[in-house]
């Protein structure tokens, strides 16, 4: 194992290449793969952290039949049982699978192939359909097939990067690391448009805070003026598509002056101006979308209205050129090939055409298949809590976090009669598992993933299945045997069940499907094993380049693109007095999803170590919240309470919360309980990026801080949040009781546990007090102190002390109570730079000793030289510095 296991990157859809190296004594280390063509051996803050994520703790690591220790034998005959006595009785659609782009290929494939085939209903949704659905069907609809045209060389070849409801900078960060290189290169040009001013907006050339859903108005007003200004392509129009004129007419009508788009984005004329000229101008223009764009109301919509100005102009598919949606998870892509949504079949095969399905069933030699759609995310979830759906089963992925109107999805989740969960951790969707199925994880599993550029790339194991966990696609497969299918699902490893997709795809394609890897079909093991990064389609036929959709040629029945005749709609619920602020969710610069990985990395915790609801001056001012108040936010759906951000990167009327937070690292914190369930018509994906909500001050009594080694859940307190330190965890309370109540509380928190060793302290006011606790060698095991608002001190000695794990001195017993260091500690303030963990004190002390550039601090502290994603904020902070000194 010397030279480390090349492997891919499970976050996010860039696809990094990552060497693993299994270290003795547990530990993995990780470094970028200089030969993958997606990172050239760059990493991210997430990816440079995977080695401190394989740990075992927290691991599921045997199944469980209600909660009790079971064997794979008896957890997959009930599994199996229970699923043919459902069909037998109910019919094949009163069962479900939810599954998930965290899955490999090989997983997707047979999940798909058993409910599609064996059980015979369709409904098999994923989690992209939070998340790509609106793209898929936008794709579908304007070139008759889920086609993503380019490649990331174009973000090299671009003179124009249009980045649309894309936070690129955290979310794809390696991308716009590239994009950040080919911009000092070559001078491209950036634009954003997001409502928000993010760490992406920060780089860019124009921002165009556009208001929340009013993105088809924006490029409605774009192809009018592409119209005014000669840059169509008439040539590419008149060959290649059609529907161009009434695309035309339709948003000529709706944008026919600057001054009805500026009107209706909330945009100022000149900025739209600017964008339309810069993109008439320019050839070499892709525009880069992803949630932004997906997850609303009229997200297909809005895919339609960006495709149509490429189309019209006819970049598409050529160097530098073209729409770009980018997919969010490392296999989103993939769950597409596969087919692993509802509404789609296999192989970029869909429902509508019989011979399509008989195509397939004939191939499968199915013996029930599938004929029409099956429920979509959000209706699946409706029929569980109705009864419709009566056995479900969940595969690496949380919706009782990330599903909109989360509070309804749990309740269906309890009501549903029979609800298995397969993940490799205990999350807050195995609450209402009936059976937890133990999975293998990321470096224990093995198989492919398909990336936003459709390159494929293999994930290997490095590390060996710990307890009984297993990888997903032989629990599917062995669930499928007991059912009775052991002759379609006797794969005997995962190149296995690739050589059968790699083969459904070519198979009676003849050209219709550009989705063709049938040279693969026969792909021996060795070279699977061997497998190097590769584009498909395969092989790529006069098409070196690996573009698609280049000459037209479109995968529809007449080979012409469609345009879509799109109008700009409302977003599905407006703001009102009653919930007058817009909420819009979405990512964190280190955190990922529901933080089941990334939540127990303290480094990747501490840039954002609380649930932060961002909220502009005007709206703060109105609802009197300052900084640091504790926020409870409402919407027609549910609650969450966040710490208030006053900041002027929210525009007014609309505020920011992540959506990460879920029960295990806060009390009530996350965006999916608040989120409308309402979908977009043609995609049915929820409109997660905005709800109208009411953000009330919450007037907080007490607070407290509790340092402690163990792994512990908070009860009964109105708002509590957590975060990963070394050796431990460090939790903060907060309540609106009196501070003597809050101090009961505490105690009685605290009381839930044997303490020999606990000293304690209360002040005779009843408004401060001090526990700790130290273990048998004297070392800090745990402390606990609770005083009024504003009064806790600084954490870091305590925090210190955990992580030593030293037996304590004299002076250190004494100052315990305080809570204060007895000597002076210097703290490093928040961690900016989480890939060498430089906190913000660090780095404004190293511009006070005279470092003037973002380039200097990364000479003297390393800060912002890796990944880059920090560099940003580093910029802030000098700015801050320098203007702070100068006054
Ligand atoms: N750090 C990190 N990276 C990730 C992930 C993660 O969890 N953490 N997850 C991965 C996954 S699965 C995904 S899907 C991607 C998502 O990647 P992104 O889509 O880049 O991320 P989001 O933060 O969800 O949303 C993007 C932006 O859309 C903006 N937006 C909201 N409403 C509108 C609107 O009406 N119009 C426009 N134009 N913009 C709007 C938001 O303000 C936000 O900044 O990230 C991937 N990468
Ligand atoms: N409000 C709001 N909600 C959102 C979004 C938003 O922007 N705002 N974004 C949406 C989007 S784009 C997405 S993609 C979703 C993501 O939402 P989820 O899919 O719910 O998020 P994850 O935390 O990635 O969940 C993956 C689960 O799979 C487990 N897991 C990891 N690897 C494996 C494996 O190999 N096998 C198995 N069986 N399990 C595994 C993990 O422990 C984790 O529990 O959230 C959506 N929800
Ligand atoms: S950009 Fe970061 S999270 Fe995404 S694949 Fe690369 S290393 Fe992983
Ligand atoms: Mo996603």
């Amino acid at each position: 194992m010397a030279d480390g296991v090349r492997t891919t990157c499970p976050y996010c859809g860039v696809g990094c290449g990552v060497i693993a190296t299994p270290r003795p004594g547990g530990s993995v280390s990780i470094k970028g793969d200089p030969d993958h063509p997606a990172n050239r051996g760059k990493l991210c803050s997430k990816g440079s952290a995977l080695g401190e994520t394989t740990g075992l703790d927290g691991r599921l690591l045997a199944p469980e039949i209600n909660g009790r220790t079971a064997t794979w034998d008896d957890a997959l005959d009930l599994v199996a049982r229970r699923f043919s006595e459902t069909v037998a009785k109910h019919g094949p659609d009163s069962v479900a699978f939810y599954v998930s782009g965290q899955l490999l290929t090989e997983d997707y494939y047979v999940a798909n192939k058993l409910m599609k085939g064996f059980i015979g209903s369709a409904n098999i949704d994923t989690n992209s359909r939070l998340c790509m659905a609106s793209s898929v069907a936008g794709h579908r609809r304007a070139f008759g097939e889920d086609i993503v045209p380019g490649i990331y060389d174009d973000l090299d070849e671009a003179d124009l990067v249009v980045l649309t409801g894309s936070n690129t900078a955290w979310c794809h960060p390696i991308l716009y690391q590239r994009l950040l290189a080919a911009r000092q290169a070559r001078g491209t040009k950036i634009v954003v448009i997001d409502p928000r001013r993010t760490a992406t907006a920060d780089e860019c050339d124009l921002h165009l805070a556009l208001d929340p859903g009013t993105d088809v108005l924006l490029f409605n007003g774009l192809l009018a003026h592409l119209e005014r200004s000669g840059a169509i392509d008439r040539a590419f129009v008149a060959a290649s598509t059609s529907g161009f004129s009434e695309a035309l007419t339709v948003a000529s009508a709706e944008a026919s002056s600057l001054a009805d788009v500026a009107s209706g984005c909330g945009l100022a004329e000149a900025d739209i101006r600017l964008f339309y000229e810069l993109f008439a101008a320019t050839e070499r223009s892709i525009t880069v979308y992803s949630q932004g764009v997906n997850q609303s109301a009229h997200g297909t919509d809005k895919v339609n209205a960006i495709i149509n100005c490429h189309l019209a102009t006819g970049r598409i598919g050529r160097p530098g050129m073209g729409p770009f949606s980018v997919t969010g998870q490392p296999n989103a892509m993939g769950g597409r090939e596969v087919g692993g949504l509802a509404n789609q079949l296999a192989a970029h095969i869909n429902f509508d055409k019989s011979e399509d399905v008989d195509r397939v069933s004939r191939f499968w030699n199915a013996p029930r298949m599938a004929r029409r759609a099956g429920l979509k995310a959000v209706d699946m979830f409706r029929a569980a809590g109705d009864g419709r759906v009566k056995a479900l089963w969940i595969m690496g992925t949380n919706p009782a976090v990330s599903m909109p109107d989360a509070g309804r999805v749990r309740a269906a989740l309890k009501s549903c009669d029979f609800v298995v969960v397969s993940d490799v951790t205990h999350t807050d969707t195995t609450r209402y598992a009936d059976i937890l199925l133990p999975a293998a994880a990321w470096g224990e599993k093995s198989g492919t993933v398909t990336n936003s550029e459709r390159r494929m790339s293999r994930q290997r194991p490095f590390l060996p299945l710990p307890g009984a966990a297993r990888p997903d696609w032989r629990i599917i497969c062995d669930v499928a045997r007991r059912m009775g299918f052991g002759d379609a699902f006797g794969f005997e490893g995962p190149a296995e069940v690739f050589r059968e997709h790699a083969r459904l795809s070519a198979f009676e394609n003849n050209g219709e499907r550009l989705f063709d890897i049938g040279s693969l079909s026969a792909i021996e093991d060795q070279d699977y094993e061997r497998f190097t990064p590769l584009l498909w389609p395969q092989p790529i036929e006069g098409n070196p380049s690996a573009r698609l959709l280049a000459d037209g040629g479109f995968p529809t029945s007449d080979g012409r693109a469609r345009f879509v005749a799109v109008r700009q709609e409302g977003v599905a619920l407006a703001v009102d007095a009653e919930r007058p602020v817009a909420l819009n969710s979405g990512r964190s610069r280190d955190q990922w999803h529901t933080m089941t990985r990334t939540g127990r990395v303290p480094r990747l915790m501490s840039n954002a170590p609380e649930p932060v609801i961002e909220i502009a001056p005007e709206d703060a001012t109105r609802q009197g919240l300052s900084d640091g108040d504790l926020a409870h936010v409402s919407s027609r759906y549910g609650f969450a309470r966040a710490r208030v951000a006053v900041s002027s990167n929210q525009k007014p009327g609309s505020a920011f919360l992540p959506m990460h937070w879920s029960g295990r690292f806060a009390a009530n914190a996350g965006a999916g309980p608040l989120a409308t369930p309402i979908t977009d018509p043609f995609s049915g994906q929820p409109e997660l990026k905005h709800v109208p909500v009411r953000v009330e001050r919450e007037a907080v009594a007490w607070t407290g801080t509790l340092v402690t080694r163990r792994d512990l859940r908070p009860t009964g307190f109105v708002h509590w949040t957590r975060q990963p330190v070394e050796g431990g965890w460090v939790y903060e309370l907060c309540g609106t009781e009196t501070p003597d109540q809050g101090i009961l509380l505490s105690r009685r928190f605290l009381d839930g546990f044997a303490h020999d060793r606990l000293v304690e302290y209360t002040d005779r006011r009843g408004l401060n007090y001090r526990a700790a606790a130290l273990d048998d060698d004297g070392a800090l095991a745990e402390a606990l102190l609770v005083a009024p608002p504003g009064q806790l001190p600084p954490r870091d000695w305590l925090v210190s002390l955990l992580g030593s794990r030293e037996p304590l001195g004299a002076m250190q017993r004494m100052a315990l109570l305080s809570g204060r260091s007895p000597v002076p500690m210097p703290s490093i303030g928040r961690v900016v730079c989480a890939c060498f963990n430089i906190g913000v004190n660090q780095i404004a002390q190293s511009v006070a000793s005279g470092c003037r550039t973002v380039a200097e601090v990364g000479e003297s502290l390393r800060a912002g030289t890796n990944c880059g994603s920090c560099r940003s904020e580093i910029r802030k902070i000098i700015d801050e510095a320098r203007l702070q000194a100068a006054e």
